[in-house]
């Protein structure tokens, strides 16, 4: 039969936890992918936590694996998938390793998550900015920022409302991503919910006029709790669930949202007044972490709870 996908995920390790790899992992192959970890890091714990021990991989060392795998002839990988890099000398390595992994797999999915901040704030080195933006968008298949870094990758400009979000989709289409999903919104007058947006650029038409895009948003009932590596995890089911509908972003995204609201649901049913809790002691962090192993079942099945609408 086919050969299984496989996925080289460039993201953090916690040893405690679920952000980053330990959130992409797990999901990828149970949903029956082939997966090769590098980590950007590796951490005790997210950062969340009062206190943090551990070390960060640098650019030369990701070369060095890259190397590695490139003389063995194992660099035959279907994707791609990146989430938080802490450093400009590791993205460039990435953008490297990816022009590397193209010219051996012309057809190599590209799933960028590019982790820059969120509500207004800027949680990496501001040259890491214009990298994404120059370098690294280019590159990406599917991009899959949320509503800040859409603003901060395509000019700054406020992303206040579906128009807006739309033009922004617009703009980086035309800089490569031939999907871009932006997997979190708060938008005016609803504080409510969180809007996602997807849009996926259309095959050229015969005449060999563009296609344009077909577009869709969902609305998700936010919950109130405080939650680490969600768009991590999102990152993940999308790439596999892409993987497993191709050409229907919608049951892709619907398959993505359900399995990580089961998560949702399931680590609030279990984490008590510590969903809510404002101060960050390890006590509540360690709480609130993402019950991933006992939803295997549900992200394999994912009850569809929200629906994909046209725009
Ligand atoms: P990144 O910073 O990695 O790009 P992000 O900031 O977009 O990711 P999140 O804000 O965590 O990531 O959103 C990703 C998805 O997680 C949302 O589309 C939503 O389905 C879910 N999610 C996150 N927080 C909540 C919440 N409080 N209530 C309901 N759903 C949530
Ligand atoms: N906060 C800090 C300090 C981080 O380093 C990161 C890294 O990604 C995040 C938050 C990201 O959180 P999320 O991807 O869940 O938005
Ligand atoms: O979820 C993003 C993330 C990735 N990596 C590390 C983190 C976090 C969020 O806190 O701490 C190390």
């Amino acid at each position: 039969g086919r050969p299984l996908p496989r996925v080289l995920s460039v993201q953090s390790h916690v040893v405690h936890g679920y952000v980053g790899n330990k959130c992409a992992v797990f999901p990828l192959q149970v949903l029956g992918l082939e997966v090769d970890p590098i980590y950007s890091v590796q951490f005790s714990n997210h950062t969340g936590y009062p206190v943090v021990k551990g070390s960060v991989f640098d650019g030369e060392q990701l070369r060095a694996l890259a190397a590695g795998l490139e003389a063995n002839q194992l660099l035959t990988h279907t994707h791609l998938l990146t989430g938080y890099i802490g450093s400009l000398s590791l993205l460039q390595a990435i953008a490297d390793l990816c022009s590397m992994l193209k010219r051996r797999s012309p057809d190599l999915t590209y799933v960028c998550d590019p982790v820059l901040g969120d509500e207004g704030r800027l949680y990496v080195a501001p040259e890491l900015v214009d990298a994404y933006a120059a370098t690294i968008v280019p590159l990406a298949s599917v991009l899959v920022p949320n509503q800040f870094e859409a603003e901060r990758l395509t000019g700054g400009a406020p992303i206040d409302g579906l128009e807006a979000a739309l033009a922004a989709c617009e703009q980086l289409h035309g800089r490569g991503p031939h999907t871009v999903v932006i997997t979190s919104m708060a938008l005016p007058g609803d504080p409510g919910g969180i809007t996602l947006l997807a849009s996926t650029r259309l095959p050229q038409r015969p005449d060999g006029r563009l296609g344009g895009a077909r577009r869709m948003k969902m609305r998700i009932e936010r919950i109130q709790a405080y939650f680490t590596g969600t768009g991590d995890l999102f990152a993940a089911l999308l790439l596999a669930w892409m993987h497993h509908h191709p050409g229907d972003l919608a049951t892709a995204v619907e398959k993505a949202v359900g399995g990580l609201q089961a998560v949702l649901a399931d680590t609030v049913r279990h984490c008590g007044p510590a969903a809510l809790a404002a101060e960050r002691t390890a006590e509540v962090c360690a709480q609130r972490e993402l019950r991933l192993i006992p939803c295997q079942g549900k992200l394999q099945e994912p009850p569809i709870v929200y629906r994909c609408e046209a725009i």
